[in-house]
């Protein structure tokens, strides 16, 4: 199951007649240079083309008025002048002769890429289309876009295949308000918004894209506004809304779909954004997303204006789909005050709608509210533009090379290597100077020769991922211990090692390399650990240690992934103890998720008995999409308030566990 693209080069097929400086940024070559990156990049080649269509009248009526399609069925009718009087009764937005035909594509190619994904065709998909969709309404045209892409496609999926829930991520720098009208009162589409907002100084103005809009009657808790009060906005500040906001909630929700109004405007150097994320962000926020709906996510260009930064970042999005290792998370140095300010904002006014922020701070009476706005601060940043955003440089990503062996695993005799799978047991004697290290060093029986082979060919596999050789690993040890400590011991010797070592389950952990930070050691276990605490051990004690997914999921969310992030490790060593307790579905979003670290290089490693579960394991680390977990319920006060007050201990030390901005005095 592959990754479907979506592309017609008749929606090129218009432009700007005019002069309009609000919308002479929106060019055709804002497609042309997406798709010549992804065909120069060879990513085009790997993906199944699928033709668009135009959208019908009745896929267009889903979402829009029949007065307003009449309207703009006129359109290719009509002279320059008429073209230019029509477009008046509107913001922001233009009209062509051939932009009703390139509006119907566009729709189409949604609906095309969504019929793709719901009926098991393709795993997942993107379509690069024009004119972009979200700001379009029931009954008008705004900010370039002439009818609502996905909103109609969520629409049309749920009436076509019954989907029950559906998950809109609006990654774009502008508030689709017309995504949010559409589905105010409807608690089956779940809408997510960040948006350039500034106190409501920047387009389009509306009171209603504000923190404290969540959605009307039953769709009340079902619209997130994340408002940006400044510009500036770096890797940092969108992961931290993603840990702390969006996927606690998305998890919550348990979308059966997941569509994206993927605007790169959102990106460094857009003109109009004004923001600092790298294209390399892109990759990560989709990674994110793709153990939703059971991976079933499908990708819709909005805007993007920054023709550079906009085909990077459409390569890095259509790459991450393509399920290629994502790259290690650069420039996160943890949320500005103005992010965190909007993070607590939206957590404590929807607090009341998600158990799994159920926990989140009140505002505080004063109210750090985004509607007051402290006039000197903003008189400062006005002087700060002084160099337009396109002038911005960045380095570009560096090629993604995926690793010749995607996975590979060491098992003992009689237990079948999966599919898809290297087996590495190497029945040569292994190399007798690191025979002898293990000897002193890690067997309690010299003369184990079965340990001793499993230990060389573990190292084996250790040091063809560091070569990048071999992407993930998977190995099954008698002594989990001794493993660990092998692994670590070898990998952090190299000087810019640093090994995230996560373990599920009860047992003690070796914590060798804590204390230099060469190693970040975090445990999940159903017992009160008496280790040392310090920043880089970390024992999260659950009350049904690995057994009630919800708890868990909040632990992984929103301690385990920031850490991870922040961390940067160059390895993952993944550690099931036996009698975890943990399910399949809920280890394989452990494993998908923890994907996004170390480039993908994670090594699991679990007892000889665990047999069982290689299958499942193998089937993560190779990329495959987890299964979704079922809404889910609130988790166990016990747990939120153990995650909670490790979070109060080490958010200090480690700035992506930050969900209130510090004080000020
Ligand atoms: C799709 C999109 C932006 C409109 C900006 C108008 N529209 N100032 O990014
Ligand atoms: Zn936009």
């Amino acid at each position: 199951m592959g990754t479907a693209l979506i592309y017609d080069e008749e929606m090129t097929n218009y432009k700007l007649l005019w002069v309009d400086p609000a919308c002479k940024i929106e060019v055709p070559e804002r497609l042309t240079v997406s798709y010549e990156a992804l065909v120069e990049s060879g990513l085009a080649d790997r993906c199944m083309s699928i033709p668009v269509r135009e959208a019908t009248d009745a896929d267009i009526l889903l979402v829009h008025s029949e007065d307003y399609l009449d309207a703009v069925k006129t359109t290719p009718y009509k002279t320059l002048e008429e073209l230019k009087e029509f477009t008046l009764q509107f913001g922001d937005v233009y009209f062509h002769p051939n932009i009703y035909h390139c509006a119907k594509l566009a729709a189409g190619a949604a609906l095309q890429l969504v019929d793709s994904v719901l009926t098991g065709k393709m795993r997942n998909g993107m379509a690069l289309v024009r004119p972009p969709g979200h700001h379009s309404m029931c009954s008008a045209a705004s900010g370039f876009c002439v009818f609502n892409n996905v909103a109609i496609a969520a629409k049309y999926a749920k009436q076509k295949y019954g989907v029950k829930r559906v998950l809109i991520v609006d990654w774009d720098i502008h508030h689709g308000q017309g995504v949010q009208y559409c589905f105010e009162d409807d608690p089956s589409v779940l809408y997510f918004s960040w948006h350039r907002y500034e106190h409501q100084k920047y387009w389009p103005h509306l009171r209603e894209s504000d923190f404290d809009i969540v959605g009307k009657e039953k769709g009340a808790g079902f619209n997130i506004n994340v408002p940006w009060n400044k510009v500036g906005m770096q890797n940092s500040d969108y992961l931290s809304v993603f840990f702390h906001i969006l996927l606690p909630v998305a998890y919550e929700f348990s979308p059966d779909l997941v569509l994206v109004c993927a605007g790169f405007d959102s990106g460094i150097g857009d003109p109009e954004g004004k923001m600092c994320a790298t294209p390399d962000i892109f990759a990560h926020l989709t990674h994110l997303l793709m153990n939703l709906a059971g991976g079933k996510v499908c990708a819709v260009l909005e805007g993007g204006y920054n023709l550079t930064s906009l085909a990077q970042s459409v390569c890095q999005t259509v790459q991450t789909l393509l399920g290629d290792p994502v790259p290690r998370p650069s420039n996160l140095d943890g949320p500005c005050k103005s992010a965190l300010e909007s993070l607590h904002c939206v957590r404590s006014a929807h607090r009341r709608y998600w158990s799994s922020i159920r926990h989140a701070a009140d505002l505080p009476s004063c109210e750090i509210s985004t509607k007051h706005i402290k006039l000197a601060e903003d008189k400062l940043d006005k002087e700060e533009e002084e160099k337009s955003a396109e002038e911005e440089v960045w380095p570009q990503p560096p090629k993604r090379v995926p690793s010749a062996i995607r996975t590979a695993v060491v098992l003992p005799e009689g237990v079948a290597c999966p599919d898809r799978c290297k087996c590495l047991m190497s029945a040569e004697d292994p190399d007798p100077l690191i025979a002898n290290k293990f000897r002193e060093n890690f067997l309690k029986d010299a003369d184990d020769s079965d340990a001793l082979t499993t230990l060389s060919s573990l190292i084996a596999l250790a040091e063809r991922m560091e070569k990048n050789e071999i992407c993930s690993g998977l190995a099954l040890v008698r002594d989990i211990s001794m493993a660990i400590m092998c692994v670590i011991q070898h990998t952090a010797a190299a000087l810019s090692n640093r090994v995230l070592v996560v373990c599920v389950g009860d047992g003690k952990v070796p914590s060798h390399g804590t204390d230099d930070g060469k190693t970040l050691v975090v445990q999940f276990s159903s017992k009160k650990s008496e280790e040392q605490k310090c920043k880089y051990y970390i024992p999260v004690c659950l009350k049904k240690g690995c057994q009630d997914a919800s708890g868990f999921m909040q632990a992984v969310l929103g301690l385990l992934l920031p850490l991870g992030y922040e961390y940067d490790p160059s390895l993952v060593l993944l550690v099931k103890m036996p009698d975890s307790g943990l399910c399949d579905t809920v280890w394989k979003q452990l494993i998908g998720l923890l994907q996004g670290l170390a480039q993908g290089h994670t090594l699991v490693l679990m007892q000889d008995v665990e047999r069982a579960c290689v299958g499942p394991t193998a089937s993560s680390l190779l990329g495959d999409a987890a299964p979704s977990l079922g809404q889910l319920h609130a988790p166990l006060p016990e747990d939120v308030e153990a995650v909670e007050s490790l979070r109060h201990r080490l958010k200090a030390d480690w700035k992506l566990l930050q969900t209130t901005a510090p004080e000020t005095r």
